[in-house]
């Protein structure tokens, strides 16, 4: 939906931005990440967020949930801690109520679901198979902040078993967000893209903690809770930069993200797209920056689309 007051953002004929996810073409690289746009009308004063490249909403669950008690947010010299623990309605009052709404935003629409274990994956998959505007589902694999959240990557057989339930009942595409929290992600990609999955998004928050000495406790109301935010970049980028070189299917880029050269340094190490997280809490109006600028970051490498950028960075000597 456009406000008047917030255009849609020109982009220039002669750069082609669109890009695919496996089935699916998206206007532009640059999404959201999910957990940090809220249901995305709370953007929509700042500028139209119909612009973005796609739109990934906080994590839905079967069962309504409460969340992780407070405090549910830090901020650490590094970064974000978050322990928030998919605080959601559950899918049956999100399909009547938030669903809807979602549908206005007008741009391509992301479910993020978590199960307590693969057949509840499916599960979810299969009520939303009846819902109409959702343009792919993003598995979330990789909760820091549940318990169990993690399972299913932290192991090849877990993901491939997650994503190849999920894809028996769906073919819709489906991204399988991984956890930077393994000693080697590569087999897991690998495996959730042997199960089905359309494409990668890595990386989900690494696990931290923050201390509050003088009172011997630690500040998040759970004790640890997933680290975000530029600190985490460098991890970021070497993931995808590895998980490029490992599997067939394509890779988003998320972690730390707050501008336009973050976007062309995922480009370059193996994204065909990012996800924006943390700077939303601090630049609500970053999508808009990093899509203004976008197009003549990709001239200046004598580039005229996106995808003949993905993956070209150099191999050190
Ligand atoms: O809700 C959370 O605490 C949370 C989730 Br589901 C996630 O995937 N990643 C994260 O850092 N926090």
């Amino acid at each position: 939906m456009s406000s008047p007051e917030s255009p849609k953002l020109p982009v220039p004929a002669d750069v082609d931005l669109s890009v695919r996810l496996g089935g699916l073409t998206l206007p532009n690289p640059v999404g959201t990440a999910s957990g940090t746009f809220g249901k995305g009308l709370e953007f929509q004063p700042f500028y139209d967020v119909a612009s973005l490249g796609f739109i990934v909403v906080k994590t839905i669950t079967m069962e309504p949930r409460a969340g992780n008690p407070s405090p549910r947010l830090v901020e650490t010299p590094g970064g974000m801690l978050n322990s928030i623990g998919l605080p959601n309605p559950g899918i049956e009052a999100y399909v009547r109520d938030t669903l809807p709404l979602l549908r206005t935003l007008g741009a391509p629409l992301v479910i993020n679901i978590a199960g307590h274990d693969a057949s509840e994956f499916a599960r979810l998959a299969e009520i939303l198979e009846k819902e109409e505007g959702i343009d792919a589902l993003e598995l979330n694999m990789s909760c820091p902040n549940v318990s169990g959240g993690m399972d299913y990557s932290t192991s090849a057989d877990g993901a491939r078993d997650v994503v190849s339930r999920v894809r028996d009942v769906t073919d819709r595409p489906l991204i399988a967000k991984l956890s930077p929290n393994v000693t080697d992600i590569r087999p897991i990609a690998a495996a959730a893209a042997e199960g089905g999955a359309s494409a990668i998004s890595a990386i989900n928050t690494l696990l931290g903690m923050a201390v509050d000495w003088r009172h011997r406790r630690p500040v998040l109301g759970r004790g640890i809770g997933g680290l975000s935010g530029p600190c985490i970049k460098p991890v970021a980028l070497r993931i995808v930069r590895d998980l490029w070189r490992t599997v067939d299917v394509p890779v988003i880029g998320i972690g730390g993200i707050q501008g336009v050269d973050d976007v062309m340094e995922y480009l370059l190490a193996g994204a065909s797209a990012v996800q924006v997280g943390t700077a939303n809490y601090y630049n609500p109006c970053v999508g808009k920056d990093i899509l203004e600028a976008l197009p003549r970051c990709i001239r200046e490498l004598g580039a005229s689309s996106v995808r003949e950028l993905v993956g070209t960075l150099e191999d050190p000597r």
